[in-house]
């Protein structure tokens, strides 16, 4: 089936953070209207591809994208107008023919993955199917993926000295993506509560998570491993279990590791993750250790592979050939998936399938800059990767891809709820 694209624009938005980001429309020659919202990153990866911000002072601080939204409504929109394509993997790489570099720095990656988007979910429209059933998947059975809610929000995502990024509460056990959904909910509630009696502020990090005045992650550890005792689940894999995102490349400098003040080396942070692998109910750990230290990864990897899930985020940046290396290197056993980090559905789908292939798992997620739109619901699902982390169980953008898999899942009563694998 072949199709026409008529028009792709932009407009200039705000994301969660009050920072500017674009949305995009794109409509078919038969008429379809379709949009999407550009998330955006503040941990990033230096690999990953670019997200074109203006760099004019007198706007946003320079955080502008007016030059992006140009890109679209002035290249993308007259290389893909008036055109016949045959499916989104044409557009994209059209898209990417038209950028002409290798990190999608002249028209830059928001401006192409916003147009990306907003295509699928105007194909997917189009042909009156739901955009997880239109989605192309990778080789494994469509799924509702385990939510890892990141209640406690540290790192460059939270102004308190906590070193750490993300602590995420994983409802595996959970019998549906309804009730995984509450027993995030209730977790949140019962650690709000807990630290309200801690005489700790219960104010909110970027992704929806408490921000309190801690800095020892086994502290946070031991009061979230509390609060999925007090909403009365188990804790581990057959009840609620703990991911962590330290997001290490913000604390790794001139190769050592700094948290709450003591310098630590990657063999000391191995060390310290095998410690609270034994003490608590951690089943996954991203970004460990530093984007940059390849052999303190496989080091890591060759100590804690076995017994949990290590996923690269940073290091990977969703794009396949940097996860192919990275594979082939004995680093991690699982990717974060991010589709602004690679910028085009299609290599974001290429990445996942490549993962899928090896063995690696795949973890489909949000970034801290987000909008109401639910795409990597619909990617979670399609793609049966088993896992997604989108914020707390509290803020709009956050809860909106909750409730978009809550939505899926009773509209398709038939599909598995878990990791899958
Ligand atoms: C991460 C992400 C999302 P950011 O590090 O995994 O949680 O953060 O979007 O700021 O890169
Ligand atoms: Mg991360």
């Amino acid at each position: 089936m072949t199709f026409e694209i008529q028009s792709v624009q932009a407009i200039e938005i705000l994301d969660s953070r009050g920072r500017p980001t674009l949305m995009v429309t794109t409509t078919l020659a038969d008429g379809t209207t379709a949009e999407a919202g550009v998330p955006s990153g503040a941990s990033t990866g230096t690999r990953e591809a670019v997200e074109l911000r203006d760099g004019d002072p007198t706007r946003f601080g320079g955080a502008g994208v007016l030059q992006a939204v140009g890109h679209v409504n002035d290249d993308i929109n007259a290389g893909l107008a008036g055109r016949t394509w045959t499916d989104l993997a044409e557009v994209d790489q059209a898209m990417r023919d038209l950028d002409g570099t290798p990190t999608k720095a002249r028209l830059g990656a928001n401006a192409i993955i916003g147009t990306s988007m907003a295509l699928a979910r105007a194909l997917a429209l189009s042909a009156s199917t739901p955009l997880y059933e239109w989605l192309p998947g990778i080789g494994q059975p469509r799924r509702l993926p385990v939510p890892c809610f990141n209640v406690l929000n540290g790192g460059a995502h939270a102004p308190n000295p906590l070193d750490f990024q993300e602590f995420m509460v994983c409802p595996i056990g959970a019998s549906s993506m309804k009730e995984a959904v509450r027993a995030g909910a209730e977790v949140y509630q019962a650690l709000r509560k807990r630290l309200v009696a801690g005489g700790h502020a219960t104010g909110l990090g970027d992704e929806g998570g408490f921000a309190p005045n801690l800095a020892e992650p086994e502290e946070v550890l031991a009061l979230i491993v509390s609060a999925i005792e007090d909403a009365g689940y188990p804790t581990g894999r057959s009840g609620v279990a703990i991911a962590l995102d330290p997001a290490a490349s913000e604390f790794h400098k001139n190769g050592v590791y700094v948290v709450n003040g003591a310098n630590l080396s990657s063999a000391d942070m191995i060390a310290r993750y095998s410690e609270m692998v034994d003490r608590f109910p951690i089943w996954s750990i991203e970004d460990g250790l530093g984007e940059s230290d390849s052999a303190g990864w496989k080091q890591l990897t060759a100590t804690l592979g076995g017994q949990i899930q290590l996923v690269g985020d940073d290091n990977f940046c969703t794009n396949p050939a940097i996860i192919t290396a990275a594979i082939a290197d004995g680093i991690a056993n699982a990717a974060l998936i991010k589709v602004n980090q690679i910028g085009t559905v299609s290599e974001t789908l290429e990445a996942m399938r490549i993962c899928h292939d090896a063995g690696y798992g795949q973890m489909v997620s949000h970034r801290s800059g987000e909008t109401p739109d639910t795409f990597i619901a619909d990617l979670a699902v399609a793609t049966g990767c088993g896992q997604i982390k989108t914020g707390a169980p509290a803020r709009g953008e956050r809860v909106a891809k909750y409730n978009r898999l809550i939505q899926i899942e009773a509209q398709r009563p038939d599909l598995a709820y878990g990791l899958g694998g």
